[in-house]
């Protein structure tokens, strides 16, 4: 089975009470679940079957509407799992903290930055910190769109997502999105986007 579904990697009330384990059950189990059985679905008996989700994505155009929703909606979660931790939060370290004062100038720019992105994201969509020729970018996108899709002028390896569909905080945030990403702050998980900025490095 070349995509797989993974259980989220770490407990489902762990994230408290920055996002709920409510949430955290039906975002994993329902709607992540849902887009990965749909994306299968979709690439069945086609040659995407055998090709990667980076491979899909940069000839997204040349796919259907439901290879590229329900492909980014399968990607973009599972990032999205694995940018948070509970012992997540507090300031970047390494080689991510001097990227980020390379391109942003200092960390609290990049949270200006990125938070204003998510919460200016009109609907549904994401929050990315991205990774194009070494250089660290911010953007965001609409529904499950994301930097390595072909369609997007602003592309490159995403190495931090937020989800900023309603499903993603309405339970305890209600319509303060605001709030939500403010809080998300305190769950990143800065070893993983370090893990990711290597890779992204890597690649070019
Ligand atoms: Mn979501």
């Amino acid at each position: 089975m070349k995509h797989e579904f993974l259980d989220l990697p770490y407990a489902y009330d762990s994230l408290e009470p920055i996002i709920d384990k409510e949430t955290m059950i039906l975002h994993h189990d329902k709607h992540h679940k849902a887009y990965y059985d749909k994306f299968v679905a979709a690439i069945s008996g086609t040659d995407a079957e055998n090709q990667s989700l980076e491979e899909i994505f940069a000839n997204i155009s040349k796919h259907s509407k439901a290879v590229r929703n329900n492909g980014g909606g399968f990607y973009n979660h599972t990032l999205f799992w694995n940018c948070m931790s509970p012992n997540g939060g507090g300031n970047p370290k390494g080689d991510v903290a001097e990227a980020i004062k390379r391109d942003f100038g200092n960390f609290e720019n990049l949270k200006t930055k990125f938070s204003e992105a998510a919460v200016t994201q009109f609907g549904s969509g994401w929050a990315w910190l991205y990774v194009k020729d070494g250089k660290l970018f911010v953007s965001n996108s609409s529904n499950q769109d994301n930097p390595l899709m072909d369609i997007l002028e602003e592309r490159g390896e995403p190495i931090l997502a937020l989800d900023v569909w309603e499903h993603a905080y309405y339970l305890r945030y209600q319509n303060k999105r605001p709030d939500y990403v403010n809080a998300w702050w305190n769950v990143v998980n800065w070893d993983y986007v370090e893990k990711r900025l290597h890779q992204a490095n890597n690649m070019v």
